[in-house]
């Protein structure tokens, strides 16, 4: 079953001049990437982004960092996309973050993790609308046979 999963990289990855090298990382995955553009984030929509945090102790830096520099934000489609964009983006702890994934590859603090991922279809389907208008959602077949 096909699903859409939201894809953040965060000011830290522009700033670190990395964003090319992340998206690579998605892009060879096979993931269908269905719309992409950057911005800077509000926020009152950082704040909505990131609701489900909002008792946590580390909300404010975490709302304060996603809207101190631009952002790239995508929406990528594929069979299981939440499952996999999680598993290249690695576990939240840097600690915890194997070498192979983007967080365990270029990661070295937890709250600058460079990347986020959607961690449900509920969550997808309001970070998705969150960032994007149904008209930036861009349609079209993926089929490499007919490029190469
Ligand atoms: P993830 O889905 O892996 O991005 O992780 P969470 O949604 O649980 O956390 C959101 C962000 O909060 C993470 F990207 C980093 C930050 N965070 C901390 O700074 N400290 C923590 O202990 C947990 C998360």
């Amino acid at each position: 079953m096909e699903e859409r999963s939201l894809i953040l990289l965060k000011p830290d990855c522009l700033q670190r001049g990395i964003t090319g090298e992340i998206i690579t990382r998605f892009e060879k995955k096979g993931l269908k990437f269905v719309a992409l553009k950057m911005l800077l984030i509000s926020n009152e929509k950082a704040e909505y982004h990131y609701a489900e945090h909002r008792a946590k102790p580390f909300f404010k830096e975490l709302v304060d960092f996603i809207t101190s520099s631009p952002v790239v934000a995508m929406v990528v489609e594929s069979e299981e996309a939440i499952r996999l964009a999680r598993k290249l983006s690695g576990a939240t702890k840097v600690e915890d973050a194997a070498p192979g994934t983007i967080r365990g590859d270029y990661v070295i603090h937890t709250s600058s993790n460079i990347v986020h991922t959607s961690d449900s279809k509920e969550s997808a389907e309001r970070e998705i609308a969150n960032f994007f208008s149904p008209d930036e959602i861009v349609m079209y077949e993926k089929d490499i046979y007919h490029w190469i």
